[in-house]
């Protein structure tokens, strides 16, 4: 694999690794999955992102999900740069948050309230700790292949057999809170009822990815989330749909109102922050009603949590989110999945195409992909020289085969076209 970003970037990057661990503020961005040195980036605009060395892309990364209408939207920038001139943060109550508050309301059908944090993790690790304090049970029931944030309890791998309690998956996880996680199969209710059975009165919650987007995307089985609903009730334990992809993506409301399944509670993060560091979680009143400094008083806080910049660039952001833009965003999608189908099928290759909305994943595998061994089934090395060749031709995605890629509301026709004849000339060059 021939290293093609240019000395500029190679430059930063070897200084940035000189005070940040592995030069990045996130490990998915250090290019480990696929060798070589990562573009630094100097701008982005709409669907472009230009790096250091006056390269240009097309972005399908759109920082991971978030910018669902591209890089420096106008509008976004604008009402940023005037909450800037009030002050950029209080630590006191704000219309700003009030309103995004109600917007989300508005748009999420099964949140009654919600409570803003700075991150999908922060969102993912206070919706279980509401979850385990509002049943009072301790256990919680994840998939594999699911990601949702570097929390301890979700830092756990599947134990010997998928239903023996969890082993850490990282250094620095006690043991004792590992056991606490049982990870089964992803579209596997079975085994979500046998996790039940077997630990009858002691799990908290059910957390799901409702469309998976962290092992490339993966759909539900049709019927799956309706099982999860199901026996989450019969169960008692608490629903929690880990929207902080789908949410927004998918639909205005999010996987929820795709599929018509409603959660108990929803993690929300990416496109509600509009670029900027914003979680969000919420549900049920009667749930949430035990969030200190009520009920219960289950404990969560933050310094920035509700910050007005965050909050008027997220509200801009949904606010935008008309019914035109999913027509659009889903045009986009569909236009993409069925050229790169096409470049496969005149290239004589059988790869596996994976689409919901705009949530969308080649897998170098002829296998359906459908949960975690089914996707990890995918050739790596061959993703990887995929990954390159795209990349020295101007697009840009995410350094893993199993991540998503993400257009967005200002992608162009061109951008399409371009990416789809960029698309064909990879593979062809890897094969
Ligand atoms: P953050 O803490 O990264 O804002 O959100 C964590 C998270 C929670 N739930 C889901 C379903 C997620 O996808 C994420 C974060 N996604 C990853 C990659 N898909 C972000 C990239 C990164 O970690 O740098």
């Amino acid at each position: 694999m021939v290293d093609h970003t240019g000395p500029k970037s190679i430059e930063a990057f070897t200084e940035a690794q000189k005070y940040i661990p592995g030069g990045v503020n996130s490990p998915a961005r250090a290019f480990g999955a696929v060798g070589g040195n990562p573009p630094v980036i100097s701008h982005g605009k709409g669907a472009h992102l230009f790096d250091l060395d006056g390269r240009e892309y097309i972005d399908y990364v759109c920082s991971w999900g978030p910018l669902i209408f591209g890089h420096a939207h106008p509008r976004v920038v604008q009402v940023v740069q005037e909450a800037c001139t009030r002050g950029t943060s209080f630590g006191a109550p704000t219309l700003a948050e009030t309103a995004l508050a109600r917007q989300i309301v508005q748009m999420v059908p099964s949140i009654e309230m919600v409570r803003m944090v700075n991150s999908g993790t922060e969102a993912t690790m206070s919706a279980v700790r509401l979850a385990r304090g509002y049943t009072g049970r301790d256990k919680i029931i994840k998939f594999e292949g699911c990601w949702h944030g570097h929390g301890d309890s979700f830092l756990i791998k599947a134990g010997s057999s998928a239903l023996t309690l969890g082993a850490p998956d990282s250094p620095g996880i006690p043991q004792a809170i590992a056991a606490l996680s049982i990870t089964v199969p992803y579209n596997d209710a079975g085994a979500v009822k046998q996790a039940l059975r077997q630990n009858p009165g002691q799990i908290a919650a059910i957390i799901v990815e409702p469309v998976a987007g962290n092992m490339g995307t993966v759909p539900p089985r049709a019927g799956f989330l309706e099982q999860l609903r199901q026996l989450a009730d019969q169960d008692g334990c608490v629903l929690i749909f880990d929207e902080v992809i789908t949410g927004f993506r998918l639909s205005p409301g999010g996987a929820q109102e795709y599929f018509g399944v409603m959660p108990d509670l929803t993690c929300l993060g990416k496109i509600v922050g509009g670029g900027l560091p914003v979680g969000a979680y919420g549900g049920k009143r009667a749930i949430m009603e035990n969030v200190s400094p009520l009920g219960k008083k289950i404990s969560q806080a933050g310094t920035l949590s509700g910050n007005p910049l965050a909050m008027s660039a997220g509200l801009a952001q949904l606010q935008m989110l008309t019914p035109e833009v999913y027509t659009r965003l889903e045009q986009l999608s569909q236009q993409l999945e069925e050229g790169m189908a096409a470049n496969l099928k005149s290239l004589g290759l059988r790869y596996t195409l994976n689409r919901v909305g705009s949530m969308l994943c080649m897998f170098f595998t002829e296998s359906q992909v459908v949960d975690y061994p089914t996707a990890i089934s995918a050739d790596t090395g061959c993703f990887k020289r995929y990954f390159w060749e795209l990349l020295q031709r101007g697009v840009y995605m995410a350094p893993s085969q199993f991540e998503c890629l993400f257009p967005s509301a200002v992608h162009s026709e061109v951008d399409v076209e371009t990416t789809l004849h960029i698309h064909y000339e990879a593979l062809k060059a890897i094969h």
